[in-house]
């Protein structure tokens, strides 16, 4: 028996299981929290996806758990009602404990166990075929959240907020921990140049403008389960639900999917906007997501340079703070994740009428 299965079995025991464990194994790379994957004695296939939830990250973890239940039960009774076959395979199930809870906090962590999807996919990078699909499926998604009446909390205060983003950067320049500030000022003085422009979201929003939605907010391409034809089964990653502007969704797609180059690029030259991603992408979500407003769609563009220069603000932040939120692989990642968000917003912002006239000439 591996160490993580010793360690783990008595934690994945206080959920209501249909069998002993047999082996827990470590699974994906996500930035924030734990994630495992459970077999149990007599499956051939793993049965269960185990979490650790990061909970410096998301302090409510009662709220959290809340929003997930809401949000997957409503996309549940949705497919019920349109007589969807595979309904298992399409929204996430949750395990319940032996108190009914669908979260555990052993005195120290806080754990969730969900069912695991057996034969599915996830891509970091996609075709221009499954960015179509994937803006589809975002756009449904959100549709079907569009007319849940439970309130939903945000998980993380101020998450998509570049208001507040830009002033934890300032006051991590301020603070200087880590005395790296004087190795980074021209990248600094960089990204506060665009500071106003960046906040306008949240302008539109204080002047009553723009509303506010249940989003993903962290639609990385990798947050998503495709079946062998292509097709997207399953959105996961639920712990950012909240009300937030549909450019979150878009935005954080194109970021991750619509770079030519990865997210963490050391060679500057790979990192551009790929339009061949973005045309596809903004097709099929415009399509899909029938409740969007003039003014929401014309943001889009807008919101395919917010989120690399606010993942550059937030990255940097982080460099800055002494490396404390992101998980990182070596003592300069967070910098060179900030350099190459960086070079991806410029490239967008180079992109800007190109994207416009692309959305123009699709809406005609
Ligand atoms: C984090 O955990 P993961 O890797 O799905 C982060 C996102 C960032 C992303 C950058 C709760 O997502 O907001 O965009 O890293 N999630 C949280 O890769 O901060
Ligand atoms: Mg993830």
């Amino acid at each position: 028996m591996n160490t993580k299965t010793k360690e783990l079995t008595p934690v994945i025991s206080q959920f209501v299981i249909k069998a002993p464990v047999s082996e827990v194994l470590p699974l994906g790379n996500g930035l924030i929290n734990d994630t495992y994957i459970v077999s149990l004695e007599g499956f051939e296939t793993p049965c269960y996806v185990l979490q650790r939830i990061n909970h410096d990250v998301f302090q409510d973890v009662e709220l959290l758990q809340h929003n997930i239940e809401v949000v997957t039960n409503h996309i549940r009774q949705k497919l019920i009602d349109r007589h969807e076959s595979d309904i298992e395979r399409k929204v996430l199930h949750f395990l319940e404990t032996n108190d009914g809870k669908t979260y555990y906090f052993d005195g120290q962590s806080y754990w969730r166990l969900m069912v695991y999807i057996a034969d599915t996919i996830t891509y970091n990078e996609v075709t221009p075929e499954y960015a179509g699909y994937t803006g589809t499926a975002f756009g449904k998604f959100e549709s079907m959240l569009s007319d849940v009446t439970e309130t939903i909390g945000e998980s993380i205060p101020n998450f998509h907020n570049m208001s507040f983003r830009l002033k934890q950067l300032r006051e991590a320049i301020d603070a200087d921990v880590a005395s790296r500030v004087s190795g980074v000022q021209s990248l600094v003085d960089n990204l506060l140049t665009r500071a106003e422009w960046m906040c306008q979201t949240e302008q539109l929003f204080a002047d009553g403008s723009l509303k506010k939605r249940i989003c993903h907010c962290d639609t990385k391409v990798n947050n998503m389960l495709f079946d062998k034809d292509g097709n997207v089964l399953c959105i996961i990653d639920l712990d950012t639900v909240m009300p937030g502007f549909i450019g979150s969704d878009v935005g954080d797609f194109l970021r991750t999917a619509a770079n030519t180059g990865d997210e963490d690029d050391c060679n500057l030259d790979h990192v551009n906007l790929d339009m061949e991603i973005f045309k596809p992408f903004v097709r099929g979500y415009i399509s899909a997501a029938t409740f969007l407003s003039d003014l929401e769609i014309s943001l889009i563009p807008f919101a395919a340079c917010l989120f690399p220069y606010m993942q550059a603000v937030r990255f940097l932040t982080d460099f800055l703070n002494g490396d404390v939120y992101y998980k990182i692989q070596y003592p300069e990642h967070n910098l060179v994740r900030a350099k190459a968000q960086t070079k991806l917003w410029e490239s967008a912002e180079s992109n800007y009428s190109a994207m416009e006239a692309y959305i123009a000439e699709i809406r005609k």
